[in-house]
C-alpha cells in the first residue's frame, strides 16, 4: 500500500485566510486568527492524518501556516519583527513538496499578490491557487473567468476555490493535495498535531484577544511573553506580560480602572481552559518596551524555537 506525506507550505499577503484554512484543516484551534493584516508572526505545523479511502490513498500531510507576506516597504517590513516574519516564510517555503497560495477572491490580483506569487515561483515548487473566500461571491458563475484569468499567470498544478471559514471545497482540496505529495514516511506520530507547546499557544490566545479589543496601531506593537506557566493535575497557573511600545497603549490595554486588562484576561482564560481542559489561574502584567520591534533581540526572545533552542545547547552558528 503506498503511503503519501510531505510538507506543504500555506503562502499569501496578510488577511487572505491562511490560518483560518490551517485551523478548518487540522480540526483544531492551531492558529489565531483575527481581521486585522499581520497577525500571525510565526511558522506553525499542523498534521493532518488521511485515513485510506475509496479512491484515495492514505497519507501525512504536514502544513505550515506563515506569516503574511508583506510587500516590501509597507507595514514596517524593514523592522526586525517584519525581517523575521519574512523569515519565518522563507524557512517555511524551503524543502516544502508544494505551496498552497492563497488569495482573497473577492479582491482585485495587485502588486501585493504577484509579489507573493514570485517567491512561490523562486521557491521552483509546485504551486496550487486558491481562491478563497468564495462564501463572499454572490454570484458564482463569476468563478469560471476568474480561474481562466489565474491561469495566465502561473502555470498552477491545481486552482481549488475555497471558503477556509464555511469550510467549502476543503474534502476536495485535501485529496488533490494528497494526490500531489510524493510516496513518504509518516513524518509525526499519528496522535500529534502540532509541534507548538502548549505556553506559547497559550501566549497567542492572549494576544488574539487583544486583537480584538483593540484597534490602530496597538495590535501591531503588542506582544506577550509567558513569565510562569505550573501545571498540576487540576490547575495551571500562568503569569504572562503584554508588552507594547509607549505609555498611551499601555494606558488603553490597561482600560478605566483597569477593565480592559480585566476584559482580555476573563477571555483569554477561558480560552486557554478549554485548550488545557483544566481550570486556569492567569495573571496578566502590561509592560512597556519602547521600540521592540525593531530590535533583534527582542523578537527573538519571542520565537520558541529559539528559546527551546538555547535550553537545549548553543543555537547552531547556520541558522
Ligand atoms: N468570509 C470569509 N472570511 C474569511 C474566510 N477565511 C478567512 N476569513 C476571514 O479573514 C480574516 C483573516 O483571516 P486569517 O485566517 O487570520 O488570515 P491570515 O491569512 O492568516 O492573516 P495573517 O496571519 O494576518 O497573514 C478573518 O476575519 C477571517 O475570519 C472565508 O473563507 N470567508
Ligand atoms: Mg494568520
Amino acid at each position: 500500500m503506498s503511503f503519501h506525506s510531505g510538507f506543504v507550505c500555506i503562502l499569501g499577503r496578510p488577511n487572505a485566510g491562511k490560518s483560518t484554512l490551517l485551523n478548518a484543516l487540522v480540526g483544531e484551534k492551531l492558529a489565531i486568527i483575527s481581521p486585522k493584516p499581520q497577525t500571525t508572526r510565526n511558522r506553525i505545523l499542523g498534521i493532518i492524518n488521511v485515513p485510506k479511502q475509496k479512491g484515495r490513498e492514505a497519507g501525512q500531510i504536514v502544513l505550515i501556516d506563515t506569516p503574511g507576506v508583506a510587500t516590501p516597504g509597507v507595514h514596517r517590513s524593514g523592522s526586525s519583527l517584519g525581517r523575521k516574519m519574512m523569515s519565518e516564510v522563507r524557512q517555511a517555503l524551503e524543502g516544502c513538496e508544494l505551496i498552497l497560495m492563497i488569495v482573497d477572491a473577492k479582491k482585485k490580483w495587485d502588486r501585493d499578490d504577484a509579489f507573493v506569487l514570485d517567491l512561490a515561483k523562486q521557491a521552483g515548487t509546485p504551486v496550487f491557487l486558491l481562491l478563497n473566500k468564495i462564501d463572499l461571491l454572490a454570484d458564482k458563475s463569476k468563478l469560471l473567468p476568474l480561474i481562466a484569468q489565474f491561469q495566465t499567470l502561473h502555470d498552477f498544478k491545481e486552482i481549488v476555490p475555497i471558503s477556509a471559514l464555511k469550510k467549502k471545497g476543503l474534502d476536495e482540496l485535501l485529496s488533490c493535495v494528497l494526490k500531489a505529495l510524493p510516496n513518504g514516511p509518516r513524518y509525526f506520530p499519528e496522535d500529534q498535531i502540532t509541534d507548538q507547546p502548549v505556553r506559547f499557544m497559550a501566549a497567542e490566545l492572549i494576544r488574539e484577544h487583544v486583537l480584538m479589543q483593540t484597534h490602530e496601531e496597538v495590535p501591531h506593537a503588542v506582544s506577550v511573553l509567558i513569565e510562569q506557566f505550573e501545571e498540576s493535575p487540576r490547575l495551571v497557573r500562568i503569569a504572562a506580560v503584554i508588552y507594547c511600545e509607549r505609555d498611551g497603549q499601555k494606558a488603553i490595554l490597561l482600560g478605566k480602572g483597569g477593565q480592559m486588562l480585566k476584559k482580555i484576561g476573563t477571555a483569554a482564560r477561558l480560552d486557554i481552559e478549554k485548550m488545557v481542559g483544566t481550570k486556569v489561574f492567569l495573571e496578566l502584567f502590561v509592560k512597556i518596551k519602547a521600540g521592540w520591534r525593531d530590535s533583534r533581540t527582542f523578537v527573538e526572545e519571542l520565537d520558541w524555537r529559539r528559546q527551546l533552542q538555547q535550553i537545549g545547547g548553543p543555537p547552531d552558528p547556520e541558522s
